[in-house]
C-alpha cells in the first residue's frame, strides 16, 4: 500500500530525497560558549577510554563521556531560560516528540555576516526573505545561515575585550518570528543570540523571548548552505534527559535530491 510515509521511505531509497547532516562532530577541541567570569561555565566534551579490547575488557571498547547539555551541536528547551521556567512540558524529556520532526526554512545571511561579525537579523531581513519565498509557515524551524560553521579555532567564538562578536537576531526579529508562530530558531554560532546579545533589551532576546513562548533553539549547526530556503524537513530529537535544559543531538534535514 502506498502511503505518505512509505512514499518518503521510497524517495530516500530511490535517491529522489536525501539526508543532509547539520551536525558538528563532538570533539574536545570544539569551542563552547564562554560567559563573563562571574558566571558558571560550560564544560567541553570529554572522552575517557574504559576499555579497548584489552585487560579492562577483552572483547569490547567503550568510553565514559562528560559534557554540558549545551556542548557542540545542541538543542535548547524552554526551561533553559528563566522566562521559560514554567512552560508546561518545557524540559527535553517532556516535549511532545512530534516537535522533533517538522518543516524548516533557511534565511541566508551569509553575505551580511561576511561583511560584519556583528551582523543583525532584523525584521527587514525577514520581510525581504518573505517577499521572495512567501510567509514563514506556522510551526516551522527557522535557521539563520551565516556560514559561521566554516570558521574554526579562535575565529569561531571571535572573542574580544568586550566579549564575543558573532551574528544574531534583534529583539524585533524574534518578535516577528513569534508572530509567525515558529517552532524554533537555529544558528551556526555557539548561541541562538548574537555574541553581543547581552546588550539588547531584553538581554539575549532569542533565549528570553523564544523560550518564554515555549519555542526551541538549535545552535552550532553546519551545512546550512546545502539546504533550500524552503521545503526541507528537519529531524532534531534531543536526548531524553530527565529535567534536561537541552542536549547535544544529531540534526538531520531531508531534502529533495
Ligand atoms: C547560558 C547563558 C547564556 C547563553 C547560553 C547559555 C547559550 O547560548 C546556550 O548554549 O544556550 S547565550
Ligand atoms: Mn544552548
Amino acid at each position: 500500500m502506498s502511503t505518505a510515509v512509505s512514499e518518503v521511505a521510497a524517495a530516500l531509497s530511490r535517491g529522489t530525497a536525501r539526508i543532509v547532516d547539520l551536525t558538528h562532530t563532538l570533539d574536545p577541541d570544539f569551542p563552547v560558549i564562554v560567559l563573563p567570569p562571574e558566571f558558571g561555565q560550560c564544560a567541553r566534551f570529554r572522552m575517557e577510554e574504559v576499555s579497548a579490547y584489552d585487560h579492562r575488557g577483552p572483547a569490547w571498547k567503550w568510553h565514559n563521556i562528560t559534557l554540558n547539555e549545551h556542548t557542540g551541536t545542541h538543542f535548547d528547551a524552554p526551561i533553559h531560560w528563566v522566562s521559560g521556567k514554567d512552560v508546561p512540558n518545557g524540559a527535553v524529556d517532556e516535549i511532545d516528540p512530534g516537535a522533533f520532526v517538522g518543516p524548516v526554512v533557511v534565511i541566508d545571511c551569509s553575505d551580511g555576516a561576511a561583511r560584519d561579525d556583528d551582523f543583525e537579523l532584523t525584521p527587514e531581513v525577514i520581510e525581504t526573505w518573505e517577499a521572495q519565498h512567501g510567509m514563514i509557515p506556522k510551526d516551522a524551524w527557522v535557521l539563520m545561515r551565516t556560514d559561521w560553521s566554516k570558521r574554526s579555532g579562535a575565529d569561531y567564538l571571535n572573542m574580544a575585550q568586550d566579549g564575543a562578536h558573532s551574528p544574531g537576531p534583534t529583539p524585533a526579529a524574534i518578535e516577528l518570528l513569534l508572530a509567525r508562530d515558529i517552532r524554533g530558531f537555529g544558528t551556526e554560532t555557539v548561541g541562538t543570540d548574537a555574541g553581543q546579545g547581552m546588550h539588547y533589551t531584553p538581554p539575549y532576546p532569542a533565549h528570553y523571548m523564544l523560550h518564554g513562548a515555549g519555542k526551541f533553539g538549535l545552535q552550532c549547526l553546519c551545512n546550512l548552505d546545502l539546504l533550500p530556503p524552503t521545503g526541507a524537513l528537519l529531524i532534531a530529537p534531543p536526548l531524553k534527559i530527565k529535567g534536561g535544559t537541552g542536549s547535544p543531538l544529531r540534526v538531520l534535514a531531508m531534502v529533495m535530491a
